[in-house]
């Protein structure tokens, strides 16, 4: 007897209907039925009518235990009356040993167990398995093809280079894939943006193979796995849209970036119908293929609630569960489907086990003992890969011969056939029901736990074993068993080559895969833009930032001005995502609750306790903020869902996301690299930005070094601007540059929470800004002894002190430039110097900087709130050299002033440093410098912050 899922009683069938009529029925000794048997019809929900006496049986609603139901006490009368015959008809003793007998069976019983999980048994009991709609054996043979070319691109490029790839995960995957892509993933039509699929990424050759065969991928192409730079191009790797923009939507290898980035993904697709941002026949599903072992990654299941908080049954998860990682088992002592399910389970997750294939149906069928549940619950993921790679009779002595009944169980079937026993997630059947359960399901986001064997199909070359995961080669007869078990249409004379094979264009294999395809809208994976450009504003409808400002304000609430007119702008205000992760109040934005609202998927269900103020904390359903909460992994998936709506919807969506900057890669790097990957488009803004201007917060805060990190993103711009009219430059030029003129880059910017005075744009320096520096203040032109000195944020204002200190006392005209960004100075040094390297004869380029600088006297001087390698980044391309102040070392918490002299990266420390660079030339005497460290109060002997 099998228990149910989902810890309804064992009585009652889901749904219950044939419940309300079942009747207990007590007979009389005088029939040769023995009470073991009818209590087990009873319990299948058979009815035997023996003397005529009915007891009826209450009915057992789904999901409560019998002992739990009200009319439970109509059970314990039936049973007393069933009882009291007994002991009328056969006495005391009898009646004794029967209901012994009873609890022996009973004992023997699975039934639910009270906590997260259910029997490990699949969830879909085959009475409730819809038919297969399509026609099986035409997609196994077109499933081995898929898999003879996965094999094969694998082995092929490992015979001659040592690139690497994976056999073993798509193995294990293949039915997940086939029958997804021959009955449920959509494609994208004109009023349909396609289903959205996150392929597991090491399982990418099988999308290959399948790409391959339905046509769209050439033969050069799958010879040129893993290497793209070969002639005529060749296949990333992994899913990467950088690398092939027109394939791949979403970069998946870094383990838990997928299934995070498809959790917001889906709440994004929400997010843009609930704004009325996108009109769609359906909704689409976003599906994604994830390893058992990729679940050990905080990102996989650290925000799983989201999907149950905002009922995003939009969202299935298939995990493959074939329970090996790299190394090893994922849970040798334990079972990983089992600890998954209590997570999902908990978590709020519609959960669908897929544990066993369709030749276990019968075994379960026929075993009346429970015993099959219990040797299957008994065992650990450790057996359960042994069974994978022992002989049948091992699995025959090892698993079914601990109780003689399940022996007696598989006497009918050979070792072969014990080994051959499918398990759920290779058999279309299960996996069919599954996904169409899934599809169905409302309410909840779905995970579909689907039990697997690594390496399935490679035999003696790794299947179960594990040094699996690392295969890349077959020998000849590893190939032939390889060819013979999926009957692969391969010749002995080639196979040793392992040729690639299409299905010839008529054969019913073809046709079949082609129409598939047509019908659910066109082949998957593809990255299409469509979006249209934007009317973005221009430089002078954000004009008043230019003006500069008579009262002290910060980078940051120029920002939240700047945001507030971008918000109301007509050509774009719509598309702005503004995603913050609480910190709204820190850097001011709270203003935009009113204003536009929090998205929140149920509205707002409670009145908000400053309901009264002016601005209370409003959630509407058609928000346009997005208030993550206390997490920078799910804001940057934000980010990456509204960055990349412009390919994935074609919707073009203007991320628009502010953090505490410390937070920012530091916390969750990974993520920020993949938006580079991925092509996402959007504002970073890294707030409470710098060491020293973000005072008091001390080690963990203060952030000195995440210009550095995300000037390492190829498509990153990072700029380190320090006036309301630089940013607005920037940000101006951002739009233009990405939502009108569609380049697929983001920016990232700092932003300060120090309040000056903010002056006025000096003429003509937009460009500079841009660029990367620009003058801002000459010094007094009436001096001959020259130095320069460059600024950004905050810490433009401690050259500018530095430059009235040198004019005034030591007779050093320095000019003040803004510094706004690093990287790009030096990525157009770069590019500049390689030309000429690669053109020598030819006359060479000048970089921006070269042009600037290479007639400017003197010495040059950076000082940034960042550490002195940000700055440095330019250094080769200074006349003389550079001399770097920055905040190196570990933050400390106390005040801007005493930091800054700390760091040495004060107005004083500014003055010294160039009177230094000066005397190091002998334009001044070392005396000079000497007698500065002394007039301006600084300590030689003070201790120095860095540490190594
Ligand atoms: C963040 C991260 N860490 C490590 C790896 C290296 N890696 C690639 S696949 C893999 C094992 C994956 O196991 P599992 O998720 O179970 O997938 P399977 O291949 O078994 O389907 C590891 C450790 C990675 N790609 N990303
Ligand atoms: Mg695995």
């Amino acid at each position: 007897m099998r228990s149910r899922p989902e810890g309804r009683g064992p009585v009652v069938q889901p749904g219950g209907h044939a419940a309300n009529r079942h009747i207990l029925l007590v007979f009389t000794g005088k029939f040769s039925f023995t009470w073991r048997r009818i209590f087990a019809l009873n319990l299948a929900g058979v009815i035997v009518n023996v003397d005529k006496k009915e007891i009826p049986v209450p009915p057992v609603p789904a999901g409560a235990a019998p002992a739990a139901n009200q009319k439970g006490d109509q059970w314990d009368e039936s049973l007393q009356a069933v009882f009291e015959q007994a002991l009328e008809n056969q006495g005391p003793e009898r009646t004794a040993m029967l209901l012994e007998k009873l609890a022996e069976q009973l004992r023997r019983t699975p039934r639910p167990k009270p906590g997260p999980t259910t029997p490990y048994i699949n969830t879909i009991p085959v009475e409730q398995q819809p038919p297969y709609p399509g026609d099986r054996e035409i997609e196994r043979r077109i499933k081995s093809i898929v898999r003879w070319n996965a094999m094969a691109m694998v082995v092929k490029a490992n015979s001659t280079t040592n690139v690497g790839g994976h056999i073993s995960t798509f193995a294990s995957a293949a039915t997940l894939y086939e029958v997804g892509q021959n009955h449920f993933f959509r494609g994208r039509t004109d009023r349909f943006p396609g289903d959205l699929v996150y392929f597991q990424g090491h399982a990418a050759p099988g999308m290959y193979a399948r790409a391959f065969v339905e046509g769209r991928l050439e033969e050069r192409h799958l010879q040129n796995f893993r290497q793209e730079l070969a002639e005529g191009g060749g296949l990333s790797s992994y899913p990467h849209p950088y690398l092939m923009p027109h394939f791949w939507q979403f970069p998946t290898v870094s383990m838990g970036l997928g299934p995070i980035l498809s959790l917001y993904q889906a709440r994004f697709n929400r997010y843009l119908q609930a704004r009325g941002l996108v009109q769609w026949e359906e909704e689409p599903k976003v599906w994604a293929f994830l390893g058992d072992g990729e679940c050990d990654e905080p990102e996989t299941l650290g925000a799983i609630t989201l999907g149950a908080r905002e009922n995003l049954d939009n969202l299935i998860w298939v995990i493959n569960c074939n329970l090996q990682r790299l190394d090893g088992p994922v849970r040798g002592n334990g079972k990983i489907i089992q600890e998954l399910e209590g997570v999902f389970r908990g978590a709020g997750w519609n959960v669908i086990k897929v544990i066993w294939g369709s030749d276990w149906d019968d075994l379960f069928r026929r075993d009346r003992s429970g015993l099959l549940l219990r040797r299957m619950e008994e065992c650990v993921d450790g057996d359960y890969q042994k069974y994978c790679v022992e002989p049948g009779s091992y699995t025959r002595r090892h698993f079914f011969g601990k109780y003689p009944e399940l022996l007696e169980l598989v006497n009918h079937l050979t070792d072969e056939q014990i080994r051959k026993m499918l398990r759920g997630g290779h058999d279309p059947q299960k996996v069919y029901a599954a996904y169409k359960a899934a599809v169905e399901h409302q309410g909840q986001p779905t995970v579909i736990l689907a039990k697997t064997v690594k390496g399935y199909g490679l035999g003696e070359a790794g299947e179960g074993k594990n040094i699996t995961h690392q295969q890349k080669k077959m020998n000849e007869k590893e190939l032939r068993e390889f060819r013979a078990r999926f009957n692969v249409p391969i010749s002995d004379d080639v196979i040793a080559e392992t040729p690639f094979y299409r299905l010839p264009p008529d054969s019913p294999e073809m046709k079949y895969l082609l129409a598939r395809r047509q019908a659910l809208g066109g082949f998957l994976p593809e990255r299409k833009v469509t979006a249209p450009p934007l009317p973005v504003p221009g430089r002078e409808e954000l004009a008043e930032f230019f003006k500069g400002s008579l009262t002290e304000a910060s980078t940051t609430m120029a920002f939240v001005r700047l945001l507030t007119i971008l918000l109301r702008h007509k050509g774009i205000g719509k598309y702005l995502v503004p995603i913050i992760p609480d910190e709204a109040r820190t850097f001011g934005l709270d203003a935009l609750f009113k204003d536009v609202g929090i998205y929140s998927a149920k509205g707002q269900l409670y009145e908000p306790v400053d309901k009264n103020s002016l601005l209370y904390y409003h959630e509407a359903r058609d928000g346009q903020i997005l208030e993550e909460g206390i997490t920078e992994a799910g804001s940057m998936a934000s980010f990456i869902a509204a960055g990349t709506s412009y390919a994935t919807h074609g919707v073009p969506m203007i991320p628009f996301y502010i953090y505490y900057s410390m937070f920012g890669p530091q916390r969750v790097g990974d993520l920020f690299w993949l938006a580079g990957d991925i092509r996402a488009k959007g504002f970073l803004f890294g707030a409470t930005a710098g060491r020293t201007t973000l005072n008091g917060e001390g080690l963990q805060h203060q952030d000195g070094h995440s210009l550095l990190h995300l000037s390492t993103i190829p498509t990153c711009l990072p700029y380190d601007p320090a006036f309301g009219f630089e940013l607005a430059v920037i940000v101006a030029d951002g739009l233009r540059r990405m939502f009108a003129d569609g380049e697929e880059i983001f920016y990232y910017l700092t932003l300060y929470n120090e309040n000056y005075v903010q002056p006025p744009m000096p003429a003509g320096v937009e460009d500079g800004i841009l660029k990367g520096l620009y003058r801002f203040k000459p010094g007094p032109s009436d001096l001959k002894i020259k130095a320069h000195l460059f600024g950004s944020g905050p810490l433009i204002r401690s050259a500018l002190k530095a430059q009235e200190i040198l004019a005034e006392r030591y007779h050093v005209s320095a000019d003040v430039w803004s510094a706004t960004s690093y990287k790009l100075l030096r990525s157009d040094a770069i590019r500049c110097r390689r030309w000429n390297m690669l053109h020598p004869t030819e006359p060479p380029r000048k970089s921006y900087l070269e042009q600037l600088l290479a007639r400017e006297p003197g010495v040059f001087v950076a000082v940034s709130d960042n550490i002195r390698a940000v700055p440095d980044q330019i250094a080769p391309w200074i006349p003389g050299g550079l001399f770097t102040l920055g905040t190196d070392g570990f933050g400390r918490s106390d005040t801007r002033a005493r930091l800054r002299r700390f760091f040495e990266v004060d107005a004083e420390s500014v003055v010294i440093a160039a009177l230094f660079a000066l005397a190091e030339k002998n334009l001044i005497g070392r005396d000079v410098v000497a007698r500065a460290i002394k007039d301006l109060g600084v300590d030689p002997e003070k201790l120095h912050p860095q540490l190594v």
